[in-house]
């Protein structure tokens, strides 16, 4: 048992202690109670988010907000006090932790099964913008600085190179070439949001669909989870890394990259979503849906590549090529939304019209 969770108030004893490994960050675990209750405990990585403390903000001013304006439909889960009233726990060596109550009858899918199972994911997604649609984001701290910021995201993998601190560079100069080339189609949606021409939204910014629970029974989208990076935000990008990982027809580390392609029923099924449940995306916000899977797509793959090159220090790894397999599966994808660039946009035009 993680003794962590005795310092929150629960439901019964806690008995059962399971570890979830899904995320590249945090720890997680599913605790049960003697009385069958489920909670979700999480270890904060702090080497990823120094200020927990923004997060938690973050979580109050927001939960605060839909309280008050949602009419009863949940959107997203809540965290639970600790004993003493903190709204996480400090173990006093650097660990920070928090819970929610596990939601009952949900499902967490690690890719779609079907189409309407994407549609439901972009659903989680677009209804959680469209609820603080009314939020000021400007009201929310910057849990990760400069999180989704591409230009600042280059200056950090130019770094990375410049300093090949675990002597990889030699092995991945085509990928390094690869992004470079790239910066100016990549950085223009940053660039957009810096004159004005883009709307600052609050945004879940991490969009993958194991971030939102469908019901078991009816697959119909119940709430978003992980809410670490919710911040100031542009709506594409919580679209484009939705569409990076759930359209793709293989896993975000998939080896063999001949099976990496986009799944453009599915690339369908996640805009119609968007835009049924999301009614406040401004038309330049929808043209701009397809470069959003775009940057976000290379920014993930950048982002890979530089840990890889500093000798995995903020992505967990299972073996000692892992990021460098991630990247090179997301420059595939990349370039399979190059080739199939008319079609993407064809499809967000087809979709807004309807
Ligand atoms: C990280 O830990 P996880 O899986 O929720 C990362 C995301 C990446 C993702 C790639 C805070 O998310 O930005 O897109 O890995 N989260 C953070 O799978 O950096
Ligand atoms: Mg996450």
């Amino acid at each position: 048992m993680k003794e962590a969770i005795f310092h929150f108030p629960t439901d019964g004893r806690p008995v059962k202690c399971e570890q979830i490994k899904s995320g590249h960050i945090n720890e997680t675990y599913l605790i049960t109670t003697d009385t069958g209750v489920r909670y979700i405990l999480q270890w904060v990585n702090q080497y990823v988010f120094p200020r927990v403390s923004a997060i938690m903000n973050n979580m109050s001013a927001i939960s605060a907000y839909l309280r008050e304006h949602e009419q009863g439909s949940m959107s997203m889960i809540r965290y639970i006090d600790t004993l003493e009233g903190e709204s996480y726990y400090d173990d006093g060596r650097g660990g920070a932790w928090r819970i929610y109550r596990y939601v009952p009858n949900s499902l967490c899918l690690q890719r779609p099964e079907s189409p309407e199972d994407f549609y439901e994911c972009a659903v989680g997604f677009g209804r959680f913008q469209y609820a603080l649609s009314g939020f000021p984001a400007e009201r929310l701290e910057e849990t990760i600085v400069n999180f989704h910021n591409t230009e600042d995201r280059y200056r950090q993998f130019r770094e990375a190179v410049a300093n090949d601190a675990a002597g990889r560079l030699r092995e991945v100069e085509e990928e390094v070439r690869f992004v470079l080339a790239r910066e100016e189609r990549a950085c223009t949606l940053h660039r957009m949001r810096e004159s004005g021409q883009l709307p600052v939204r609050v945004t879940h910014n991490d969009t993958k669909i194991n971030n939102v629970l469908l019901d078991k029974d009816t697959r119909k989208a119940l709430c978003v989870i992980d809410l670490d990076t919710v911040m100031p935000g542009l709506a594409a990008f919580d679209f484009g890394d939705a569409i990076r990982f759930g359209a793709s027809t293989a896993a975000e580390d998939e080896p063999d990259l001949e099976k990496v392609r986009l799944d453009l029923e599915l690339y369908r099924a996640f805009v119609r979503g968007f835009l049924d449940a999301c009614p406040s995306l401004t038309e330049r916000e929808i043209d701009v849906l397809p470069l959003g899977a775009y940057t976000m797509t290379m920014e993930v793959g950048m982002r890979f590549l530089a840990d890889y090159l500093n000798g995995d220090k903020y992505f967990s790894i299972d073996y000692p090529e892992h990021n460098k397999i991630r990247c090179r599966a997301q420059f595939r994808l990349l370039r399979d939304m190059e080739a199939h660039w008319e079609e993407m946009c064809a499809i967000v035009r087809e979709e807004r019209k309807k």
